[in-house]
């Protein structure tokens, strides 16, 4: 039986009203929060690496021909460095630095990636919107790069979308926490918008003399930050009739957090890298677990002078990190834009066929006695495959949160849907990244569309929590 998409006027991971926004006592946690909102992960202890191959060091990496032939490259270096997180003290951190703030390349381009390890310890690239690049695929696919190594690749960029790149897979309990990098593989055929913003969110704890943490340990009384691209608050002036893109990612290492955009207009256009079925966020409001990443489109309609602040809610407390002003220029256009068009497909499957699909139950978070099979990423290549599945068929998950706080899912390689109740139909959006409540269950599915070994991650949405990960096969 094929199955159509359930259009959807109001529920979505990424419109559901979250607890955060209602009035304690009001409708706490019901039925707004079971669709709970899309999620990510990565990340361990690098102290023991044990059963991990390291590749060895490139003594001589050259440029392959083409790169003298203009194809486009990627410079990458893990080192220590610095944040300017508070006035006057920069905060050590462990970067990924190269190329510009926004990695901006096109679909289909073909990049040669270089990256150069002068951290003290081994790292691993986890680049989330790779639709099935299996020879990417850190720690199954790609051995971690050894400190002092040298590590050279090609990556094709087969979609367009929002996407990150960081190097935290590694780097639960190390010694400085990892800050994200966002990338843009733009449309063939972009869409008609006057702007193209990126806001990276991210969240550090921070000590009283200001040094970071790493997530994987315990926080004790750290201060929590959260940051929109390296900065504690953006400002953003816009003019009426403008049509801006903005695209925000949840760079966080472990906070589901929602974002609401006063007074405006919320056009979400993809989620995850993927077009989606447009439609508006409820409230203003967009929920992003860890590692989501949500485009949206916001016509600016409100006469000049309003101001729009960015209220960032963490599920304990609200902040503005920013506001958007319309400013009092010329506008834009003479009317706004009509409503736009769904951005174009990657090509993900129309269908999938559920009816036959190789269906799994997978229990995460609980007490580790419970769940052995969930190893620190560093473990992962010792570990037994959770599934293995035939190329061309499709899978169902059934995802069970045992934790007694919400957790967070991240399949690597492949775009899922998240099914409705029934099993009768799915959200009108791919995701790569799912959170669930306490004691939920959620089911996906997606086309194992591509041969070689995935990556799944879990962790609870704690600071200190571990990054765990198991692993699939296709063949
Ligand atoms: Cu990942």
């Amino acid at each position: 039986m094929m199955v159509r998409i359930k259009k959807m006027g109001l529920a979505s991971p990424a419109t559901q009203s979250p607890p955060y926004w209602t009035p304690a006592g009001e409708n706490g946690r019901d039925s707004d929060m079971t669709h709970a909102p899309p999620a990510l992960s990565r990340r361990t202890l690098l102290a023991g690496l044990g059963g991990t191959i390291l590749v060895p060091s490139l003594a001589s990496w050259t440029p392959s021909p083409a790169a003298a032939q203009g194809r486009p490259s990627l410079a990458l270096r893990a080192g220590a460095g610095t944040l300017a997180l508070a006035p006057g003290t920069p905060t050590p951190a462990w970067l990924l630095s190269g190329a510009d703030e926004i990695l901006r390349f096109k679909q289909g381009d073909e990049i040669d990636i270089s990256l150069q390890n002068d951290l003290p310890v081994p790292v691993a690239l986890m680049w989330r919107g790779l639709g099935g690049i299996a020879r990417a695929e850190p720690l199954l696919g790609r051995p971690p790069m050894a400190a002092g190594g040298k590590d050279a690749f090609r990556l094709p960029l087969r979609h367009a979308g929002t996407e990150l790149l960081d190097a935290r897979l590694l780097g639960d309990g190390q010694a400085l926490p990892s800050p994200a990098r966002a990338c843009v593989v733009q449309e063939a055929a972009p869409p008609e918008v006057d702007r193209d913003e990126v806001w990276l969110i991210e969240d550090f704890r921070l000590r009283a003399d200001g040094t970071a943490i790493a997530p994987g340990s315990d926080p004790k009384d750290a201060a929590t930050l959260f940051t929109i691209n390296g900065k504690p608050t953006l400002d953003l002036a816009a003019r009426i009739n403008e049509r801006l893109r903005i695209r925000i990612i949840n760079g966080c290492q472990r906070s589901v957090i929602a974002l609401r955009i006063e007074d405006q207009e919320i056009r979400v256009m993809a989620m995850d890298g993927q077009p989606a079925e447009p439609f508006l966020a409820r409230n203003s409001q967009l929920v992003l677990a860890p590692g989501t990443r949500i485009d949206a489109f916001i016509d600016i309609t409100k006469p000049a002078g309003t101001t729009s602040g960015l209220m960032l809610h963490d599920g304990k407390q609200a902040r503005t990190i920013g506001k958007l002003v319309v400013s009092g220029e010329a506008p834009a256009r003479d009317r706004a834009l009509p409503p736009p068009a769904p951005l174009p497909s990657n090509g993900l499957p129309a269908r999938l066929d559920l009816k036959s699909a190789q269906r799994i139950d997978l229990t995460i978070g609980g007490a580790a006695a419970a769940k052995p099979e969930w190893v620190k990423p560093a473990g992962i290549t010792a570990s037994a495959p959770a599934f293995r599945v035939k190329p061309g068929r499709v899978v169902v998950l059934a995802l069970t949160n045992r934790d007694n706080t919400a957790a967070v899912f991240h399949l690597h390689g492949h775009p899922f849907r998240l099914l409705d109740r029934l099993d009768d139909g799915w959200k009108p959006y791919w995701l790569d990244t799912l959170a669930l409540e306490a004691g939920q269950t959620q089911r996906i599915a997606f086309l194992a569309e591509y041969p070689g070994r995935w990556g799944m991650e879990a962790f609870a949405t704690a600071w200190a929590a571990p990054r765990l990960m198991r692993w699939f096969e296709v063949a």
